[in-house]
């Protein structure tokens, strides 16, 4: 039986060609520099769920009109696939207001693109976030060793979502 991904938001928020991180303090992917996001709560809509989740881990708020869908990503883990697959929703913003800060889940921090830390980021994100980062559109699917390392990929560009 194959079972639906759970769907899950994150983020690529960028600004004067750098990007805001934050380094996963707790739980799934702690150690890991990332966007920031997480699981739907009830039934909010994905927008709104990278919003609430944005402003809970790093402290400022997104303008909804300023998110752009840049990336679906299919992720399945051979070791724990009920508790960790998932399919990332990934938004990019160029803008946010307030100052980011550190919560108890993230602490978040600006890198230049030429210094975006990818061997401290999911084994994933070098195949991706580039080319997002480039202003391309992405379609991904990962699956992943039960040592974390990405065992089998597939990146396409797409010029839209037909998931959408
Ligand atoms: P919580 O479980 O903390 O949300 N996420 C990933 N991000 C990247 N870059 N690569 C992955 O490769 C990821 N798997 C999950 C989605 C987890 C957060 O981590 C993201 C969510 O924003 C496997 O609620």
């Amino acid at each position: 039986m194959v079972l639906p991904l759970r769907k899950v938001t994150l983020t690529v928020i960028t600004r004067d060609n750098k990007i805001l991180l934050g380094m996963k303090k707790r739980g799934f992917g702690a150690g890991h520099w990332n966007g920031f996001g997480g699981k739907l709560e009830n039934d909010e809509s994905l927008i709104d769920c990278v919003c609430r989740e944005t402003e809970e881990e790093a402290k400022i708020i997104l303008p909804k009109d300023s998110l752009e869908l840049v990336a679906i990503l299919d992720f399945y883990f051979t070791n724990k696939p009920l508790e960790w697959n998932q399919q990332v929703w990934v938004y990019k913003s160029t803008s946010y207001e307030g100052t980011p800060g550190e919560t108890e889940e993230m602490q978040p921090k600006l890198f230049s693109f030429k210094d975006i830390p990818y061997n401290k980021m999911w084994p994933d994100d070098i195949y991706w976030l580039p080319k997002v980062l480039e202003g391309k559109k992405v379609r991904g699917e990962f699956t992943f060793a039960e040592d974390g390392s990405v065992a089998k990929k597939e990146v396409r560009e797409l010029a839209y979502f037909k998931e959408v």
